[in-house]
């Protein structure tokens, strides 16, 4: 595989064009194979721990896992009054469904993941993001999502995808139909939170997807975050709300520090999810057309 080239791994994503090569060295190579879907690495990184790659695209770091495990749950479950039932599709490293299940009202999370091997080697690699398989409220499914939601109509108070980059098996969670399906899967007031890329390298994606979307739901936002180990620094989320009264910028249940600490939250805080909404001018201008 080029990506080794000298003990580094490196990301030359289609984000960047192939412009840009995102680094880091590969100190001990734990697994190497393919699956019937895609290319699965896991490899240990003496800054940032272990390392998860599907098909040349950092997953995760055992470092800054919980920015993007903890906002992409939190930002929806604390915009929803009362989550009862989460769909998480994709996330077959278990860390989404570790978050989703520690929240208080959730009594079932329903996962869709479509290649089992990534559940095998995250148990067996990153057992720090398995651990949210060993709960009762979990129902897991080794399936596309997409065609699961077909036979789930206004089922779920949170759907949340999880998914590597829009090309490859998950080239289909960034278009319309898979929105339109998200909206039939949800209840009355249901909410989503769809992976939505950097606005350093995808900002027409986002641009996209926020369009296509504003044709479906009331409300649509993006929110970003910080995670040193992905291009850019950054990623965000596509979020929408079929509840025209929906504020994301305003949770539902502010968190105390108590909480927060016994929620074992690393990053999440009341404060981190309204800042989340906070954009760059010329990202807001992009995506809401004004500063
Ligand atoms: N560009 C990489 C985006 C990766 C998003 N998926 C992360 C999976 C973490 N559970």
């Amino acid at each position: 595989m080029d990506a080794f080239k000298k003990g580094w791994f490196s990301e030359t994503g289609i984000h960047c064009s192939n412009k840009v090569n995102i680094s880091l060295s590969a100190d001990n190579i734990l697994y190497h194979e393919k699956s019937a879907w895609q290319d699965i690495l896991v490899f240990e990184n003496k800054l940032f721990g272990k390392v998860l790659v599907l098909d040349n695209a950092i997953q995760c770091t055992e470092k800054d896992e919980s920015a993007y495990q903890e906002m992409i749950t939190f930002l929806p479950l604390n915009s929803h009054p009362n989550p009862k039932k989460v769909l998480v599709i994709g996330g077959g490293d278990g860390g989404v469904v570790r978050e989703v299940v520690k929240h208080p009202s959730v009594e079932t999370v329903v996962q869709c993941e479509i290649d089992e091997k990534v559940i095998e080697v995250s148990k067996e690699y990153l057992p720090f993001m398995a651990e949210g398989f060993k709960s009762s409220k979990l129902v897991q499914h080794i399936m596309d999502g997409a065609e699961f939601m077909k036979n789930h109509q206004k089922e779920f108070d949170v759907v949340i995808t999880d998914s590597s980059d829009p090309t490859g098996p998950a080239a289909s969670l960034f278009r319309k139909p898979y929105f339109e399906g998200i909206k039939q899967a949800l209840r009355p007031g249901g909410i989503l939170c769809s992976q939505a890329e950097s606005f350093w390298y995808d900002l027409k994606l986002i641009h996209n997807m926020m369009n296509m979307t504003r044709e479906l739901y009331p409300v649509v936002e993006y929110a970003s975050v910080y995670i040193p180990s992905y291009p850019g620094g950054q990623i965000g989320f596509l979020l929408c709300s079929t509840d025209a009264g929906t504020n994301f910028r305003k949770p539902q249940h502010v968190l105390s520090s108590e909480e927060v600490s016994s929620l074992k939250l690393k990053y999440y805080t009341s404060e981190m999810h309204t800042a989340a909404f906070v954009l760059p001018g010329f990202v807001k201008k992009h995506l809401y057309g004004s500063y």
